[in-house]
């Protein structure tokens, strides 16, 4: 199916995690940018490479539909742009900034990775039907790839944040996308203004504050609040047991059937046909791919994302922090 040697080569690496405290390390201490590029030009191939060798592995049944052959086009095409630096040393006066911009072109081209293989599912699901064994080989797969996805963004935005000339003047102390000190009570407060945040006196004296990514606290909360029955959304906050911070948003909109629960998460349940696709439109029925993909995002820094719901009554969303 791939006869790119390349390919083959680079997905023979395992890709290098990196905690929050590494990437927090390594933009504190007067980052390098030289340092950053030497990692990235093999790392962000290696990725590519290896998530590129888990598409290939689709059933032909889903690899054929077009959407599908769209995202594996820009992987091809963003892994061929980074080879130009397999041999391009840091030394010469355009490499880095060449390979800034190179980062930036990589981010948009992928921009909409999630509708477009969500289009996939739809397509595939025209042609084939929904069935369980389907449904779980595409939840193991798409659970990965957008993991592999949120990381490797995660470097880019490390990269060209720490070393771009777009720096945050609005927040002198973000190392790249993280704050050291994100308060989630701020997050709320600050992006969701009708959204009532509950605070016992003693917590607000010291408030619980994480190292984090707001952008990914931003995305889970936005979410949650998009699907919670609304009316009623407090926020309660606690410092949990073994550096994990559970909050919780409750609303009292009459509670999803225990058995559905699994549904809000699945990706091929998730998505279904829609009749016109206007420009822009997302392909998402249903509650779409923001749960899953928000429980993604807290898995990724070793958090969790769960919802515990009774019937007739409501739903508490509980997302987990890793204090770090
Ligand atoms: C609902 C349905 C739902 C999904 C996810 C989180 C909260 C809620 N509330 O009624």
């Amino acid at each position: 199916k791939n006869t790119n040697p390349k390919i083959e080569y680079y997905s023979r690496f395992s890709p290098s995690p990196l905690s929050i405290k590494q990437f927090l390390d390594f933009g504190r201490e007067n980052a390098c940018e030289k340092t950053s590029y030497m990692f990235l030009r093999k790392e962000l191939p290696v990725r590519l490479a290896n998530t590129m060798r888990e598409v290939n592995l689709l059933p032909d049944n889903l690899l054929s539909q077009p959407s599908i052959r769209l995202v594996q086009k820009w992987y091809m095409q963003s892994f061929v742009e980074l080879l130009d630096y397999e041999n391009r040393k840091p030394e010469d006066p355009h490499t880095l900034n060449d390979f800034l911009e190179i980062l930036i072109e990589i981010r948009n081209r992928h921009n909409d990775v999630v509708p477009t293989m969500a289009q996939g599912v739809i397509e595939y699901k025209e042609k084939f039907g929904f069935d369980p064994f389907s449904s779980s080989n595409i939840q193991y797969f798409l659970d990965r790839f957008y993991t592999n996805r949120i990381s490797f963004r995660m470097l880019i935005n490390q990269h060209t944040l720490l070393f771009g000339n777009d720096t945050n003047p609005a927040h002198p102390k973000h190392i790249g996308s993280i704050d050291p000190t994100c308060s989630v009570a701020e997050v709320v407060s600050g992006e969701f203004q009708n959204f009532p945040v509950i605070q016992d006196d003693k917590k607000k004296s010291h408030p619980i504050q994480v190292v984090y990514v707001p952008s990914h606290l931003f995305h889970m909360l936005f979410e949650l609040f998009k699907v919670s029955g609304a009316a009623f959304a407090p926020t309660e906050l606690h410092e949990g047991d073994g550096g994990i911070f559970p909050f919780k948003i409750s609303d009292r909109g009459g509670g999803v059937p225990l058995r559905k629960i699994d549904r809000l998460f699945n990706y091929m349940y998730s998505t279904a046909p829609t009749p016109s696709l206007e420009p822009g439109a997302v392909p998402l029925a249903g509650f779409g791919y923001g749960l899953p993909i928000s429980r993604l995002y807290a898995r990724y820094f070793q958090g969790d994302l769960k919802l515990y719901s009774m019937e007739g009554v409501g739903t508490d969303a509980v997302i987990y922090l890793k204090v770090t």
